[in-house]
């Protein structure tokens, strides 16, 4: 685990870490733990939403991922990017364009830019959402997004391994499961990561030398797992916790039908969203 800026456990870490999606789910969540990974952390989201009570070592620096400049402001003086921003769900391919796929470009450009030697980039698990429940894959598998926010994602991954290959520039794409305090279904049985797992994960892909571009897939050690980590064995990340503690809460809930995509594709319900058509019928 050792680093050029010295590793979480000896303190302080990175000089600075930005947080973008800071007032999302999971931003909220992790905001203050992963204080211990940077002597300043610059917190981040759109305009309007960021809470306005900062701790002493965080700094509030409102921003649209779809603004170049913002952006590029944004990044300079960060020693290392967690990048959770953006539309986190099926959305218009026009919003997707906007927060995910301009925005993850700004990010790297202004990464380059700036000499951000590190990235985190919250990828997920809709890059390979058409795989069966039945079908056990690993990130060498070929991709298969289920809508426009997977293509997103899947999009961000190929920037990673671009800035990768031409700058440098170090990244571990986290294809994140479904990381809320409880799974909220039985697809979630399997994809469910609890907030302990993550922040581990998220510690391992800052701290972890020489990562390269690493696809993780982010889950806890559920009893019934779809994704192998074999390719990401350099991160050494063992989750600790497992979604069997809600099993009987979860299964309380009828089935759903055989047939339904929530139980036959790992993307479940995203694989059926839209299309969002703005334009008349022709
Ligand atoms: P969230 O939707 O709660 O948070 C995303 C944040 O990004 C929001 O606070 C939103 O205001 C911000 N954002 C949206 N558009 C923006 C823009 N143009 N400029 C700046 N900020 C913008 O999502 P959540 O659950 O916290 O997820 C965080 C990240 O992890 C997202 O990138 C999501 O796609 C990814 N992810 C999350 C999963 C989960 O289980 N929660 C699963 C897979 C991926
Ligand atoms: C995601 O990528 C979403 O951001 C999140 O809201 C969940 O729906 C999650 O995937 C999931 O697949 O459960």
């Amino acid at each position: 685990m050792a680093h050029p800026h010295g590793t979480a456990e000896q303190g302080g870490g990175y000089g600075r870490l930005l947080l973008t999606g800071a007032a999302g789910g999971i931003g909220r969540a992790v905001r203050h733990r992963v204080a211990k990974f940077a002597q300043c952390i610059r917190i981040s989201d759109l305009p309007g939403v960021l809470p306005s009570d900062a701790a002493p070592n965080e700094e509030v620096v409102p921003c649209d991922l779809a603004d170049r400049r913002a952006v590029d402001t944004l990044v300079a003086g960060c020693d290392a990017i967690v990048h959770l921003g953006g539309v986190s769900v099926e959305r218009p391919f026009e919003e997707i364009l906007e927060a995910n796929i301009k925005g993850v470009f700004h990010i790297y450009e202004a990464a380059r830019r700036h000499s951000v030697k590190r990235v985190v980039f919250a990828s997920s698990n809709h890059v390979t959402g058409f795989y069966r429940q039945d079908e056990r894959i690993d990130a060498d598998a070929r991709k298969r997004p289920d809508g426009y926010y997977g293509l997103s994602k899947s999009f961000g991954e190929d920037m990673a391994q671009l800035y990768f290959d031409r700058y440098g520039i170090e990244t571990v794409s986290i294809r994140i499961g479904s990381v809320f305090p409880e799974p909220k279904d039985r697809r979630m049985m399997a994809t469910w990561m609890s907030c302990d797992d993550f922040v581990e994960l998220l510690r391992r892909a800052l701290f972890t030398a020489s990562v390269g571009h690493t696809i993780v897939f982010g889950a806890s050690a559920n009893a019934h797992t779809w994704w192998d980590n074999r390719e990401a064995a350099c991160l050494a990340f063992e989750p600790r916790d497992s979604s069997e503690q809600f099993r009987q809460k979860i299964e309380a809930a009828p089935p759903p039908a055989p047939d339904d995509a929530v139980a036959v594709f790992q993307g479940g319900v995203f694989t059926t969203m839209g299309p969002f058509d703005p334009l008349p019928p022709v």
